[in-house]
């Protein structure tokens, strides 16, 4: 089994993303999964493009992108993607799409499909904070899960593919009064754990 895991590069005037923190501390291999990482610019369409050219190249079984949710106190496993882009702010290429679509043709939204109950609640066995979220947000990290999906829907592929949000790394918010963190190791730990349990074959859904 073969899964590609992209994770985002600093936004938003932060130094690191916790999401590509977490990516470098993988092994290349986890049990029989053979892991397949990748840097996405935190930039709409060119973080589409990035993911969905390395789907084309390697075939993977499944797609597991992770991005920063800073604010959000615990792992969120994303239920599902909107066709729709409404920036807060602007991206790393200085684009800031408002109320528009990602693709004018495509649905309005996907779920995702991967197992995101089971990866929810192998996560807590750890002793590690997750839970379902039902929103993406509006911002690059929805656009990307969007167009990941829309990629393997209109090619008809038989990959699996969804979106894991992760809070801000401790480091983050030295200076964020009461904002919420996670050490590295926790996400890691995580991360790790939601890779094995798409790896399970009994784990449809
Ligand atoms: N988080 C942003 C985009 C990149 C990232 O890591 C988001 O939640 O949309």
């Amino acid at each position: 089994m073969k899964i590609l895991v992209t994770g985002f590069d600093p936004f938003g005037g932060e130094k690191v993303n916790p999401a590509f923190e977490v990516i470098k501390k993988l092994e290349n291999t986890i049990g029989s999964i053979e892991i397949i990482k990748l840097e996405v610019p935190t930039a709409f369409n060119a973080s589409i493009e990035k993911a969905c050219e390395k789907i084309k190249e390697i075939n993977p079984d499944a797609v597991i992108c992770i991005g920063q949710a800073g604010g959000r106190s615990d792992i969120t496993v994303e239920r599902v993607a909107i066709n729709i882009n409404d920036a807060r702010i602007a991206d790393n290429l200085k684009q800031q799409p408002i109320d528009t679509l990602i693709d004018e043709e495509g649905k309005n939204a996907y779920f995702a499909t991967i197992p995101i109950k089971a990866i929810v609640n192998e996560i807590r066995k750890e002793g590690i904070p997750a839970s379902v979220s039902n929103t993406a947000g509006t911002y690059v990290c929805n656009h990307l899960m969007y167009g990941v999906l829309n990629y393997i829907h209109k090619n008809s592929l038989n990959t699996k593919a969804g979106f894991i949000h992760i809070p801000y790394l401790t480091q983050q918010v030295i200076d964020k009064a009461n904002t919420p963190s996670m050490s590295l190791e926790n996400m890691v730990v995580a991360i790790k754990t939601a890779l094995k349990t798409i790896g399970k074959k009994e784990n449809t859904k």
